[in-house]
């Protein structure tokens, strides 16, 4: 049986970070693809709360090199602290994006818990992309390609802080996985940070088995897992449904055994699904993959030994 507490779902329905519109639709096309119905598959008590409110994307040009600061602002918190809130309540929650910017609420909520339960920290990153710009280094101005470096403590005072402390994240606590895209200014900060990179091109020399062992090195019983699932992470070919598409993924069964490997562990306390965005998706195809993998993460196995 499985050991999981409650789980719940907390929608936050927009594209405020992001650079195509679309993926404040994320939240209805995972419901539609039965995220639900599939956890209780697994035997998880799954409690879904609806959707968290804030600002509309009001669709300007960048300011100071960040576009809709204040708005991207507002939907942290609202993330923040209902994500917190639940970790208090000792359930398990899973924040639908939206897009990846709504990570610095779910990770700072996620910190902060582990902080004052004592309780070690690893954030898994699943991602085409680093998400570690700066309003200085930015070619977009997009927020949602900014969390990680925010969330370490590179970024405005309005996010760096959002939880009081910074940096909520230290880099040690952080592993990437599955990066490909890169911008120039970004790559020379993340190797700056030392940030524990995962790309694709490691993959491929050693495998997402050796890799993933690698990147859990160190998950014991005191950890809490938080897994960042940004669906770009995956291959366009397979998951079309993203604003940010970029070749070279993993293939189906390579991100099923990311998300078998972590099932494994037993350490899941945290999960965000984002980028989805239905305005690109075939059929909702990416969404139903998207529940498909999260199936694994909360413990299907394709195990014969099982
Ligand atoms: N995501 N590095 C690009 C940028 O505009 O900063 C893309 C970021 C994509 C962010 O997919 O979460
Ligand atoms: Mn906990
Ligand atoms: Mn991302
Ligand atoms: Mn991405």
């Amino acid at each position: 049986m499985n050991t999981f507490p409650p789980v719940v779902l907390i929608g936050a329905p927009t594209d405020i970070g992001a650079g195509h519109r679309g993926a404040s639709m994320g939240p209805e096309a995972l419901r539609v693809a039965g995220i639900a119905h599939a956890l209780k598959g697994r035997g998880l008590d799954v409690i879904d709360r609806g959707n968290l409110a804030g600002p509309v994307n009001p669709w300007l040009p960048p300011r100071d090199g960040y576009r809709h600061l204040e708005e991207v602002v507002a939907w942290n918190r609202a993330v923040l602290d209902a994500v917190y809130a639940e970790l208090e309540a000792g359930t398990l929650p899973i924040l639908l994006g939206g897009d990846h910017c709504l990570a610095m609420g779910s990770i700072t909520a996620v910190a902060r818990h582990c902080r004052e339960r004592g309780k070690k920290l690893r954030v898994l990153w699943l991602d085409a992309h680093a998400d570690f710009n700066t309003n200085v280094i930015t070619p977009s101005g997009n927020v949602h390609g900014m969390p990680v470096a925010c969330l370490c403590g590179y970024g405005p005072a309005e996010l760096t802080h959002l939880g009081g402390a910074s940096p909520a994240l230290q880099p040690g606590e952080i592993r990437q996985i599955g990066i490909r895209s890169v911008d120039p200014g970004e790559k020379k900060l993340v190797h700056d940070v030392g940030l524990d990179i995962y790309d694709m091109r490691y993959i491929d020399e050693i495998g997402v088995s050796r890799a993933m062992k690698e990147a859990l090195e160190g998950v014991d019983a005191d950890t809490h897992l938080h897994v960042s699932f940004d669906v770009d992470f995956l291959d366009p070919a397979i998951a079309p449904g993203v604003g940010t598409r970029v070749k070279g993924g993993p293939n189906y069964r390579e991100a099923q055994l990311v998300m078998e490997m972590i099932a494994d562990t037993g350490r899941v306390g945290s999960l965000d699904i984002v980028e989805l965005n239905p305005a690109f998706d075939k059929r909702n195809q990416t969404a139903k993959l998207a529940v498909d993998l999260v199936e694994s993460l909360f413990g299907k196995s394709t195990l014969m030994r099982d």
